[in-house]
């Protein structure tokens, strides 16, 4: 079976996680995921990046043991992962006793082959980046990657003969040309190595936090010595046991680092040149990626200008969080990170075009084919408009395959999304909601339904890595599980006929709030039902099997300041129902609110007592419309102010993800104050 392991960075645990380094792990996930749906034998490494001046520091400010503060920071990386959905197959610290053992035998390997030598280093170091900058690099003094201010140092150093190695280095490149990618940064990798490369300090003696150097504790290792052999570790290096050294053997060399741009010549020509040095074979690939900005400025921990995965998790949903990483950013480029955007590509690209026309195909199913997958007539599907959709599905698989190799993630939801807008217009062509009210024409209702529910199949298998929890629910709703044959065997066209639908539930109710309300929302809402995954550092994939999304915004277009973000979908009790007090309303009266295009403001008569509801249907209905009609309304909700008006009540309607609001009614008359239960 062919392996493939891939790699994320290990953070440092200076301060806590932000979502540039969640993005990173969700991609890694992906890639992940993609891979194990190719049929691969899959590892899947993160972790943590503990030792060095800079944790050092972290810790003394926030009066700690480096240790208990190294404890107390890895954990909240390492449960970030289950609320990323994270599948990763190991966990790695760098303060773990394999760890020590492998960089320590690493380095008496290379220090034997004649690699190390002892010196005296005197020159600029800076530790936001843990990087020695030669003075002709400072830009004003100041360190070239970060900007921040440099330290000088000299002290005694082992150095590491990193000029030896230019050569064998740039031969490398050469002979395998996606080694770096993308090609900018190979460039650069290449004008670097050509400049000519120094001797590199791989030693301190000014602080003790590292992996003391063997045979010479006076000395740590250079926090990136230790750091890079942590993806060898991982896979059984300077282990004793016979069946970690056979691990070593499967996984070694990695398939790819993945990573962010700012660390690519650490890990495309330090951490090479140490494989070159020791006599091991080199990874195969380093990919990075570009930097997510707040305005303008690289997200980061040193600024300080993070956002919090958590609280996008919790205002979006954490699939939709995942959507719009992947899709926002177009891989190797920066991408600025706006509320406004994420907003956006919601509602457009989740809730209008993916949510409704799941809950289309599949409401129209359950209404006219008895929830059943219909079965198609064979000339039906031979028609050019199937024909055309089902080859769009069917390339679909190969492109994203592609872009799943090419680490295009945006590439391909773009075509996915490419194929449900096919879909969304087939529908509109074949309109299947008027076929099912002509009993002549269901043999072409049957094919039209068939062909969205196959295509819907189609994409759900291949969303699987992008948004797992969606895909899964998706494939529930078709009736369907996910396919153990992953991708192998995935073609357009084999659905069963006869297959049984799940409920139609909604997927992404449409956001009403604005960005502004969003921001208000409390931060520490809490993620609930985060996956019970707790043992990231076994070997077993960790497949949570619950959203940890707790969006959910109303179902029915509210007025602006009543539409509010409810819980997660929980059961509650025939007490708590009651407790709604649903009432049988008549409208007495019915005007438009002034500049407002969703409000109307109602006089209604709840039986009890006339009182003014204010209710966001202006859209559907004409004030005159209404009056004298029979309404439900919630009869004991707090009074609330909109536009200046009390509200007393609010009055029920349904509607589609998005659809324009239908009145709840009745199919006989009943006079108001009945209580509606
Ligand atoms: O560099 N946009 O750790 P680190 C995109 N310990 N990705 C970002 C990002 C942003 N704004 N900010 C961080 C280290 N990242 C070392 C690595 S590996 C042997 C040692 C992601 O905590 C991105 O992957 O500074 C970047 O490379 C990584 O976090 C840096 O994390």
């Amino acid at each position: 079976m062919t392996r493939f392991y891939i790699s994320t960075p290990i953070y440092y645990i200076n301060a806590e996680p932000h979502l540039g380094h969640a993005y990173t792990t969700m991609v890694a996930d992906a890639v992940a995921r993609a891979h194990r749906l190719m049929g691969e034998d899959v590892f899947f490494l993160t972790g943590t990046d503990e030792h060095g001046q800079k944790v050092e520091r972290a810790a003394q400010r926030a009066g700690l043991r480096v240790p208990a503060f190294a404890d107390a920071v890895a954990e909240k990386f390492r449960a970030l992962l289950p609320l990323l959905n994270a599948s990763n197959d190991d966990f790695i610290r760098t303060t773990e006793a394999r760890h020590y053992a492998s960089v320590q035998a690493l380095w008496r390997r290379v220090r034997d082959r004649g690699y190390l030598y002892k010196g005296q280093y005197s020159g600029w170091y800076c530790t936001v980046d843990e990087v020695f900058v030669p003075e002709t690099q400072l830009v004003n003094g100041r360190c070239p990657i970060c900007g921040n201010a440099v330290e000088k140092i000299s002290e005694e150093s082992y150095f590491f003969r990193l000029s030896a190695f230019q050569q064998a280095l740039l031969e490398h490149y050469h002979r395998q040309p996606d080694f770096v990618t993308p090609a900018i940064r190979r460039n650069e990798m290449i004008a670097f190595l050509e400049a000519g490369l120094e001797d590199l300090s791989v030693s301190r003696t000014s602080f003790t936090w590292g992996i003391p150097v063997p045979d010479d504790p006076a000395h740590v290792m250079y926090v990136w010595f230790d750091a890079l052999t942590n993806y060898m570790t991982a896979v059984g290096y300077g282990a004793l046991e016979p069946e970690r050294r056979a691990t070593f053997e499967r996984y070694w060399p990695a398939d790819v680092h993945l990573i962010g741009k700012e660390i690519v010549r650490q890990h495309a020509i330090y951490w090479p040149a140490f494989l070159l040095a020791a006599d091991l074979p080199l990874p195969r690939r380093v990919v990075s990626h570009g930097w997510w900005l707040m305005d303008g400025a690289k997200m980061s921990k040193s600024k300080g200008n993070v956002a919090r995965p958590h609280e996008y998790i919790a205002r979006f949903g954490l699939d939709a969080l995942r959507y719009f990483m992947f899709r926002e950013m177009v891989f190797g480029q920066d991408a600025n990170f706006a509320d406004e955007a994420i907003l956006t590509r919601y509602n457009a690209d989740l809730a209008n075009d993916f949510g409704n026309l799941v809950s289309r195909a599949t409401t129209l199913i359950h209404r006219a084919c008895e929830g059943r997958v219909p079965a198609p007539a064979a000339a039906l599907l031979a028609r050019p408009e199937e024909a055309h959709l089902r080859e769009s599905t069917a390339r679909l698989i190969t492109q994203v395959v592609e872009a799943i190799r090419s680490f295009q993630l945006s590439v391909a939801l773009r075509d996915t999304w490419e194929v449900i807008a096919e879909t969304n217009r087939y529908l509109v062509t074949r309109e299947p909601w008027k076929l099912a009210k002509a009993p002549d024409r269901h043999e072409e209702l049957a094919a039209s339904l068939y062909v969205a529910a196959d295509t819907l199949r189609i994409v759900a298998e291949l969303l699987r890595p992008f948004m797992p929890v969606t895909a899964e629910r998706t494939l529930a709703m078709l009736g369907l599980t996910p396919s153990p044959d992953g991708w192998r065997g995935l073609e357009p066209g084999t659905l069963k006929a006869g297959t049984v639908l799940g409920e139609t539930v909604p997927l992404f109710p449409r956001i009403e709030l604005s960005v502004e309300d969003l921001r208000q929302m409390s931060t520490d809402t809490p993620v609930s039902s985060a996956p019970a995954v707790s043992t990231q550092t076994s070997a077993v994939p960790a497949v949570p099997t619950v959203e940890s999304a707790v969006i959910a915004a109303s179902p029915a277009p509210e007025p602006p300041g009543t539409a509010r973000v409810a819980a997660q979908v929980e059961k509650i009790s025939i007490d708590d129902f009651m407790k709604v007090e649903l009432r049988v309303a008549k409208v007495l009266t019915a005007e438009r609110v002034p500049k407002s295009k969703k409000l109307l403001k109602l006089h209604v008569d709840t039986g009890a007592d006339q009182r003014t509801i204010v209710a966001g249907i202006a859209e559907a209905y004409e004030p005159e419309s209404i009056v004298g009609r029979t309404i439900v309304v919630v009869a004991n909700l707090q009074p609330a102010k909109l536009m200046g008006i009390e509200s007393n009540g609010m009055v029920l309607a349904g509607s589609l993800d998005g659809g324009e609001p239908v009145l709840v009614g009745f199919d006989q008359p009943l006079a108001p104050g009945a209580r509606v239960r």
